[in-house]
């Protein structure tokens, strides 16, 4: 009863931003993301009868703060009436990032224990079990250009472009680390609550998506460039907009603005987008990797450099 999973995560360019659910989790609007190649968690599952509870080990050391999330998603999967498990998570990028640490996590931990189970669920049942423990897991599942839509219910998740088809590199100029002062959870309720571009966010989702699906069906990196920033500014101008105000960006994150700006007045195709806390990530393509990075790099106030192409969704690995 042991099974180890792998599970990259994911940047959105069309945001999730809202739940029309809370209880279960459910997000207001549809999404697109891209899924990493390099950047990856690894978890183990092992249910043990010796066990008493669940124990959680993140990167090497105990963690209670994650632990009754990660027992209630594996509930989901197994059932409350359970044998006890054993669970480890490594990352190779550091979590608390802004880099969606949750949604590689709980896409692997849904694999791994649904193995683990050899219970064999569809990919689509796990991807509905991913979204309730956090909406953004729900598209780690899947590799490439994903899109998560709304069904009456509940989620579906379409893969609208595999990773090697249409070949792309993210650069990611962290510009501060440590956890943020609100989680992503909690800002966006506070955005439904009082923001007043929050209806309006809403109502132009599904204008955003289709966009970028046809950019994306047409591999047009102009017209996708500028559909992500547009989405991406305007759910920073709802949170910008609430009571309290939600501002997530730094010095920094605004100089790696500029220098995506001045790549592009200079005929490089790339874009940003920015998640709820103050990395920038820059998209383009692999021949314009190196000089991106570089500039990125060159920045006052970046801090560290990553960068990734794009891969394939969680999966079973070998034990290890
Ligand atoms: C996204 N974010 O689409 C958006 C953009 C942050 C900004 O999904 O409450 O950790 O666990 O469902 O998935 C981050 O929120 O939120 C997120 P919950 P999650 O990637």
């Amino acid at each position: 009863m042991r099974a180890t999973a792998t599970a990259q995560p994911n940047i959105a360019l069309i945001k999730y931003w809202g739940k029309r659910d809370s209880l279960r989790n459910l997000p207001a609007v549809g999404s697109i993301s891209i899924t990493l190649a390099d950047l990856a968690t690894t978890m183990c599952v092992e249910f043990d009868a010796a066990l008493a509870n669940d124990v959680l080990t993140i990167n090497g050391s105990e963690n209670e703060a994650m632990l009754a999330r990660v027992s209630r998603c594996i509930d989901s999967v197994a059932g409350e009436d359970r044998k006890a498990a054993r669970v480890s998570s490594n990352s190779n990028f550091p979590i608390a990032a802004g880099l969606a640490s949750s949604a590689s996590a709980f896409a692997a931990l849904l694999v791994a224990a649904d193995a683990a189970l050899g219970k064999k669920d569809a990919r689509s049942v796990l991807a509905s079990l991913a979204g309730r423990a956090s909406g953004s897991a729900a598209r780690s599942l899947y590799g490439g250009f994903v899109e998560l839509r709304n069904t009456a219910a509940d989620i579906e998740l379409v893969e609208l472009c595999a990773a090697p088809d249409w070949p792309l590199e993210v650069v990611v100029a962290i510009t501060a680390l440590g956890p943020k002062a609100v989680g992503s959870t909690e800002a966006m309720e506070i955005s439904r609550k009082t923001s007043p571009f929050y209806s309006r966010w809403i109502e132009q989702q599904a204008q955003d998506l289709d966009e970028a699906r046809a950019a994306i069906a047409a591999r047009d990196f102009a017209r996708l460039a500028a559909v992500a920033e547009h989405n991406c500014l305007k759910m920073h101008s709802v949170m910008w907009g609430s009571r309290p105000p939600m501002i997530y960006w730094n010095s920094a994150t605004l100089a790696c603005m500029q220098t995506v700006r001045e790549l592009q007045s200079q005929g490089v195709a790339v874009f940003f987008t920015i998640d709820a806390g103050p990395q920038l990530k820059a998209v383009c393509e692999p021949a314009d990797e190196a000089r991106v990075r570089d500039a990125l790099e060159n920045t006052t106030g970046v801090e560290d450099i990553l960068s990734s192409g794009l891969g394939e969704g969680a999966k079973r690995i070998a034990d290890e």
